[in-house]
């Protein structure tokens, strides 16, 4: 961070939270290694909503304790999805409360026989509240959705006689309150005239249909009982040579020897050392480059960390390697720079979602989706609104393609979301957030909210906290939240290092009037740096669209409408991007299911099957808008790359549209 006010920040950030909050241990993402096996449980898993009143009969009847058919129906549930489009019961659809999913795994014997083995329960996300169980045995609890969490289970497989049967079972409750990330609300509907005894319905304040379930892979793993328990590195340069500081994290022992060794892409050994913690410095260094930025995008070293150590039953070793980019970040006062160039996002917004999975992670959706970047030739997405799939965070590192990584810190709208217990697991949250991501390249910059109310005052102290909290846990990274507050109104924007806007002109404000866009656009722009000084993101703009309507001259939710608002967004912002506007992108990426109502201004039935400003379809088809954004997206790079050269489209197919 080039910025003075970050070093300070960072300064006191440790300052404010260092003892009050901390994880235990870290979150290195499961890889098989010489030391350590994996075992998937993606698949059908048992599975029973909680239908009675109180939703607390699974509770009262201890559904954990026996399998679960023993206590009542159950139906096959894929892992990972979400479960609310899978049945076609309508009632699963809507559910809100507790579900309860099992699965009965039989494990390797050297698992639980050797006792110089650790083994790992790890489950990738559940939404939002989760209790696990192991053989009936209460064994973990997690709060909130899109993060990962795990358990070692040693004690409870290593016991005796081979007790090679595990039974899993996972209860998770999908009620979002006043202070889960992100918030919602239960109203009770007590006029008995219009709604029976009891009636609820949950009030969410974002856009995205609330799924829920095990979206992600749930899996087991080993290592041994001494382990590399986490990795963090940080990188610079130095002339033409790359430094990699790297700090590593050991448990199980204090007797242990760390050998460290950083292969380039043709795995040679490039630098090695020793210890817990050091530098390691590679002449001739290959920068990680965003795609599209340089000839040589997303160069990864892999940096293998071994492990020896002595235990009281003989020696162990284990063996971990990351994937490492060696990189920079920087914010000047008009300028984001990447490895010290001026770096301009054109991107998208997207979301985890598709079809009948939900947010369910689907290896297809995701090179799919990374093939349709790279036809776009967008070079950066927002994970708009919560932390995706670690593999996606992978694919991203390897493609180049840059990432804001977003918290779940969306629809804090109501000024009751601002309070003390919502803060600590706000800046929780955010623990979780860089503790798993703290390493990929390709994550530039944190986001800690979307379009919080931050025009009150609660909201600016309580974004002051996160975001400070934020730059004491990796002051690398710029960190910013999504506003779509007045430029003279937000209490937020004084602590961001980039000022991110969202704006619907001629959506949803002076509805049609498509001519009014460049001159609310440039006020807009010309508000806010003259305030703020800081670069500016147009971190989302678009119009709904249903594929397949057209009306020339352009009228709403046709494609020649959205291509319209399209144009004219992007003439207003030509006028910006050599000046102090570093990035544009596109609200969204593709259509996606909401709720059958958008809650702002007014709870009203604004949406037709999902939201539908996608640039492709939720089947991944382009509409007309993709391919005037194709075109601009790839003059653009063009005209940002470095050193200067003409990169052509990656996708070998496209000859149809070039
Ligand atoms: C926004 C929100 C996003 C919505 C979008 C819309 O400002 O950040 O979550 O989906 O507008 O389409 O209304």
């Amino acid at each position: 961070m080039a910025r003075g006010s970050a070093v300070a920040w960072a300064a006191l950030g440790p300052l404010l939270w260092g003892c009050a909050l901390g994880l235990q241990g870290g979150m290195l993402y499961p890889q098989e290694s010489p030391s350590r096996e994996c075992k998937e449980l993606d698949g059908l898993w048992s599975f029973r909503a909680d239908f009675s009143d109180n939703r607390r009969r699974g509770f009262e009847e201890q559904w954990y304790r026996r399998p679960l058919w023993e206590s009542g129906p159950t139906v096959d549930m894929p892992v990972p999805s979400s479960f609310n489009d899978i049945s076609q019961d309508w009632r699963l659809r809507h559910f809100v409360g507790w579900v309860w999913y099992e699965r009965e795994v039989i494990l390797p014997e050297r698992w639980t026989q050797d006792l110089r083995t650790r083994v790992v329960l790890r489950i990738g996300s559940a939404h939002s509240y989760a209790i696990v169980w192991v053989n009936g045995v209460d064994t973990l609890e997690h709060e909130g959705g899109y993060l990962p969490f795990e358990a070692d289970i040693s004690n409870l497989v290593q016991v005796g006689p081979l007790p090679s049967r595990l039974r899993i079972t996972i209860a998770i409750n999908n009620t979002l309150t006043p202070t889960t990330l992100p918030p919602g609300t239960i109203q009770y509907l007590t006029d008995t005239s219009k709604y029976p005894k009891g009636y609820f319905v949950q009030n969410t304040y974002f856009d995205f249909f609330n799924y829920a379930g095990l979206q992600r892979s749930v899996l087991l793993y080993t290592t041994p009982t001494t382990y590399i328990d986490d990795i963090t590195v940080t990188t610079s340069v130095e002339q033409d040579s790359g430094l990699v500081n790297y700090q590593i994290s050991v448990k199980g022992s204090n007797l242990f020897k760390l050998e460290v060794r950083l292969l380039d892409a043709e795995n040679k050994v490039v630098a090695n050392g020793t210890g817990t913690q050091g530098q390691l410095k590679v002449p001739g260094v290959s920068l990680w480059w965003p795609y599209l930025m340089h000839e040589r995008p997303a160069y990864l070293y892999s940096l293998e960390v071994q492990l020896t150590a002595q235990t009281s039953l003989g020696p162990v070793s284990d063996f971990y390697t990351l994937p490492v980019g060696i990189r920079t970040v920087a914010v000047t006062k008009s300028q984001f720079l990447i490895n010290g160039k001026p770096f301009y996002f054109h991107g998208v917004n997207k979301h985890e979602d598709a079809d009948i999975r939900g947010k369910g992670f689907d290896w297809p959706l995701l090179v799919k989706d990374f093939n349709l970047l790279r036809w776009l030739g967008a070079n950066a997405f927002r994970t708009s609104h919560y932390p995706y799939a670690e593999e996606v965070m992978q694919m991203c590192d390897r493609y180049g393609i840059v990432v804001i990584d977003e918290c779940p810190g969306v629809g804090l709208a109501l000024p009751q979301f601002f309070n003390n217990v919502s803060l600590h697991h706000h800046m929780q949250v955010m623990e979780e957030v860089v503790r798993r991501d703290k390493n990929h390249p390709a994550v530039v910059m944190w986001s800690v909210a979307n379009e919080p109310a931050s025009h009150l005052e609660s909201a600016g102290y309580y974004l002051k906290m996160v975001i400070a909290h934020t730059k004491s846990l990796d002051p690398s990274r710029p960190v910013t939240f999504v506003s779509n507050s007045n430029y003279a109104a937000d209490k937020g924007a004084p602590y961001v290092d980039v000022i991110c806007l969202n704006s619907y002109y001629s959506w949803y404000h002076d509805y049609g009037h498509l001519e009014l866009i460049q001159l609310q656009l440039a006020t807009q722009f010309e508000n806010w740096y003259k305030k703020y000084q800081k670069p500016i993101i147009q971190s989302e703009y678009g119009a709904e669209t249903i594929a397949g309507f057209h009306q020339d001259p352009p009228l709403m939710f046709t494609e020649e409408y959205q291509k319209s608002l399209l144009e004219q967004y992007h003439l207003g912002l030509d006028q910006k991007r050599r000046k102090y506007v570093v990035g544009e992108l596109i609200w969204n990426f593709a259509d996606f299911m909401t709720e059958q109502w958008k809650d702002r201004p007014l709870k009203a039935p604004t949406r037709v099957l999902g939201n539908k400003k996608g640039i492709f379809t939720r089947q991944r088809q382009p509409k007309s808008a993709a391919f005037l954004l194709r075109e601009r997206y790839w003059k653009i790079a063009n005209e940002t790359r470095y050193p200067h050269s003409v990169a052509k489209s990656q996708c070998l197919e496209n000859s149809l549209f070039t």
